[in-house]
C-alpha cells in the first residue's frame, strides 16, 4: 500500500485535550502528500471501524495526526498541520483544524528541539497549517522544561494536569471566509432553521426538538439513531456548498450541532456530530464556533442560550461529558457581531516516544 520507511518513523503518541493523536516532525513524514496519507492509514490501521492493524483507537477523536515543523513566517514560531484519519474509510483530510490536538503541539516542538523553553511559562505562537491562522499557546515550563503534571482539570479527562492556554484572536471565517458564511445567521436548510458558522471551525447549529430528539440523549444512544443521522446528512451537504466549503461528501467539515436549553448552568446544552459519529463531548474551535453562535440573536442557539453581561464573556458549552468553558472578547457594532479574541483551557499528556511503522 505505501512504500513506509522499513525501520519506521519518529513519533510522539500524546493525549491532547480529550483527543488523541500521533505527532510527527514534517521532516520525518514523506514530502509527497500521497505517500505521507498513505502511510498515515497503515500507522492507524484505516480502514477498518476496529483499526485492529494500527495504533488509531477505533474512534475519530483517537485517529488524528500532528505535523510540526519550525515556521518561517512572520509572526509564528512554529507550524502544525492537523490531519484527520477517517476509520473506516481510507480518507486523510486537512479540511480540519483541531483544537484539541493543538493542546500537545507545543510540547512537542519544545522537546523536539525546535523551540526554546522560558521559565515557569512558554507561549509560543502556532500558525495552524489549516486554517492559514495563528493561535497563542502557553504551556507550563518550571525551570525551562516541559512539564505535563498540574492541577487544572478539563472535563472528558480523569484527574488534573498541567494546564494549556489556547487563545485565537484571528479565529473568526478561517476555513469558510466569514464568520457567518451565508451572510445570514439563520438559513432554513431541508426546512429546518439552522445558523451556519465559521469561528474557527465549519459549524450548522440546529434545534434539538426540530430533529425529533431533545438533545439531552447519550452519545450512545445518538450514535445509533441512524434516521437521525441520515437527516443530519441530507442537512449537511447542501450547508457545505452554501457554506463554500463544496462538496463536502468525503470532508469532515461542517460539524453539526444540536443544542437544547442548558440544564447544568452553563450557556447551551449541546451534542454534536463529528460529522457522522456523535463526540463524546465536543472540539475546542467547535465550541467557539457554538459559543458565538449562541451570541446572535437570531441563531437558534441565541434564543435559548443563557449569555452573562459584559464583553468578556464566560460561555460554558455543556456537552454529554460536561462543559467546556470558552471565554470571548466580543463587541456589537453596527449591528455587526465582532469577536476578538476566544481563549479556552486544555491539558495534554505524553503517552509515548518511539518509533511507528506503517504496512
Ligand atoms: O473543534 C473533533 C476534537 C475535534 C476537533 C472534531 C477539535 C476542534 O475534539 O477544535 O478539537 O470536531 O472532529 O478533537
Amino acid at each position: 500500500m505505501s512504500s513506509a520507511p522499513p525501520d519506521g518513523i519518529p513519533c510522539t503518541w500524546m493525549r491532547g485535550g480529550t483527543s488523541k493523536g500521533a505527532y510527527f516532525l514534517k521532516h520525518h513524514l514523506p514530502a509527497d502528500e500521497r505517500a505521507r496519507d498513505a502511510l498515515l492509514l497503515g500507522i492507524m490501521g484505516s480502514p477498518d471501524p476496529r483499526q485492529i492493524d494500527g495504533i488509531g483507537g477505533a474512534d475519530p477523536l483517537t485517529s488524528k495526526v500532528a505535523v510540526v515543523s519550525r515556521s518561517e513566517r512572520a509572526g509564528a514560531d512554529i507550524d502544525y498541520l492537523f490531519l484527520q484519519v477517517f476509520v473506516d474509510q481510507a480518507i486523510v483530510t486537512d479540511k480540519q483544524n483541531c483544537g484539541n490536538i493543538l493542546a500537545g503541539v507545543v510540547q512537542f516542538a519544545l522537546e523536539q528541539g525546535l523551540i526554546q523553553a522560558r521559565d515557569e511559562r512558554t507561549q509560543v505562537a502556532v500558525y495552524m497549517v489549516n486554517s492559514d491562522q495563528v493561535a497563542e499557546v502557553t504551556v507550563e515550563t518550571p525551570g525551562g522544561v516541559v512539564t505535563y503534571r498540574g492541577e487544572a482539570h478539563i472535563d472528558g479527562v480523569p484527574g488534573t494536569a498541567a494546564p494549556v492556554l489556547e487563545n485565537f484572536p484571528e479565529a473568526a471565517g478561517s476555513t469558510c471566509g466569514a464568520l457567518l458564511p451565508t451572510g445570514n445567521a439563520l438559513d432554513v436548510v431541508n426546512g429546518i432553521e439552522v445558523t451556519c458558522i465559521d469561528n474557527g471551525m465549519p459549524v450548522v447549529v440546529m434545534r434539538a426538538q426540530d430533529l425529533g430528539v431533545s438533545g439531552y440523549e447519550s452519545r450512545e444512544a445518538l450514535d445509533a439513531n441512524t434516521a437521525l443521522k441520515e437527516k443530519l446528512e441530507a442537512i449537511r451537504l447542501p450547508a457545505g456548498q452554501l457554506m463554500h466549503l463544496g462538496d463536502v461528501t468525503e470532508k469532515s467539515v461542517p460539524k453539526m450541532t444540536l443544542v437544547a436549553p442548558p440544564r447544568a448552568g452553563g450557556a447551551i446544552s449541546t451534542r454534536t456530530f463529528i460529522p457522522h459519529r456523535c463526540h463524546a463531548s465536543i472540539g475546542v474551535l467547535g465550541a467557539v464556533s457554538v459559543a458565538t453562535a449562541c451570541m446572535l440573536p437570531d441563531s437558534p442557539a441565541g434564543a435559548m442560550a443563557r449569555i452573562p453581561a459584559g464583553d468578556e464573556k464566560l460561555i460554558a458549552v455543556e456537552h454529554p461529558i460536561g462543559e467546556t468553558s470558552v471565554v470571548m472578547d466580543v463587541t456589537v457594532s453596527n449591528g455587526t457581531l465582532q469577536v476578538s479574541r476566544a481563549a479556552i483551557l486544555r491539558t495534554a499528556r505524553k503517552l509515548f516516544e518511539g518509533v511507528v511503522f506503517g504496512h
